[in-house]
């Protein structure tokens, strides 16, 4: 009998009481505008509590819900609150920059590994949730480092299952060119093998198509070997995979999958976004400010730059490699439009390089490859 008054009792002292607001939400990033997400209430409260939800910047704004489910536009930081009232009182949180959206990479990008977490914006994915993922390892390709990423298929069986890394999301809408290099090492265990498969996504992860696969011998960078793979500095080989297809496209995600099949461990480096991009905001087909022309492109030792259109006055050129760094500039004063300039080009190494010509704040910015 006391039990039961006790029970009645406190029946009655918790549903005279404010509620406590308290909520959480299905992932608090999203990857693209438009995308949505799904809030989930976790208020501590009786059932004829009510609910206001403030969603400043999306849609809806303002919800009565309990739970709702709610879309971001556009890129960026969003508070959320949530009001909870019943007949005792009412109860506010408030989380501000709670929502974000899943931030652009600008070009070029690099990842070395050498941090000791890997960066948030790098996700790891675990197919068949199996714990089996990928993981830092401590040893670096070519020695230039100590830590890399690697995949143990070797102690376990996990086969057909095809664990990703996620990059983060890149911007291509400027580059004029691009790629991706990698730096690998794999060694196949007799009569079992794995493959390392690269995919793109331009619908925000809706969809991947592949753009690179390699598995067995032709991944391997050593001969077949039965013992726990452990790369040293020879044992590494840089890939090299063309960017070209993406151009234009303004969020693009990249996933390194290990397709497993019981083999051995593979291990990735220096993940590397190399692109030439058009700062001038004047895309390669845009209008020419001064006319530049360059010949002979390929180049040697020497080529030559005309400026058909330019008035005459001072100007700069700039050339830039492929990671963005200023790697020659000379200052030139043009006397008459359509003059000729010479440039010496021989301390350049081979490779592809953007030549940047700049005068009073206008820009024009030509490929120059070299030879
Ligand atoms: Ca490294
Ligand atoms: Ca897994």
């Amino acid at each position: 009998m006391l039990a039961i008054l006790l029970l009645l009792y406190m029946d009655k002292a918790v549903a005279q009481v404010a509620p406590q607001a308290d909520f959480t939400v299905s992932g608090n990033y999203y990857f693209c505008p438009g995308d949505t997400l799904q809030f989930i209430n976790q208020s501590v409260a009786d059932s004829a509590t009510t609910y206001t939800w403030f969603f400043p910047g999306a849609f809806p704004p303002v919800s009565h819900l309990k739970n709702p489910v709610v879309a971001y536009g556009s890129d960026g930081a969003y508070d959320v609150t949530l009001v909870a009232t019943n007949q005792y009182g009412s109860d506010t949180t408030f989380r501000p920059h709670y929502i974000h959206s899943d931030p652009v990479q600008s070009l070029p990008g690099l990842e070395d590994f050498e941090a000791s977490a890997l960066s948030p914006d790098w996700k790891i994915e675990d197919d068949g949730n199996d714990g089996v993922v990928w993981h830092l390892a401590a040893t670096g390709s070519y020695n230039l480092g100590h830590q890399s990423l690697a995949f143990d298929n070797l102690n376990n069986n996990v086969s057909g299952t095809r664990d990703a890394l996620r990059t983060p999301k890149f911007d291509f809408t400027h580059a004029l060119s691009a790629r991706l290099r990698f730096d690998v090492a794999y060694v196949v265990y007799p009569g079992y093998s794995d493959s390392l498969a690269i995919l793109a996504s331009v619908d925000c992860g809706e969809s991947y198509f592949s753009i690179y696969q390699k598995g067995g011998e032709d991944l391997a960078t050593i001969p077949d070997n039965t013992g726990f793979f452990v790369p040293d500095s020879s044992q590494w080989r840089t890939e090299t995979v063309d960017l070209d297809q993406l151009y234009g496209q303004d969020e693009v995600y990249f996933k390194f999958e290990n397709i497993a099949g019981y083999g051995q461990l593979m291990y990735l480096d220096n993940i590397r976004f190399e692109a030439l991009v058009d700062n001038t905001g004047i895309t390669a087909q845009g209008t020419p400010e001064f006319g530049v022309s360059l010949f002979p492109n390929p180049a040697g030792a020497q080529c030559y730059f005309t400026l058909k259109d330019a008035a005459p006055g001072a100007y700069d050129l700039r050339i830039c490699n492929l990671l963005g760094q200023t790697v020659y500039n000379e200052h030139w004063n043009i006397s008459q439009p359509g003059q000729t300039i010479s440039v010496q080009t021989g301390d350049l190494s081979p490779g592809l390089y953007m030549a940047e010509v700049s005068h009073l704040g206008r820009k024009e910015q030509v490929k120059l490859v070299i030879r």
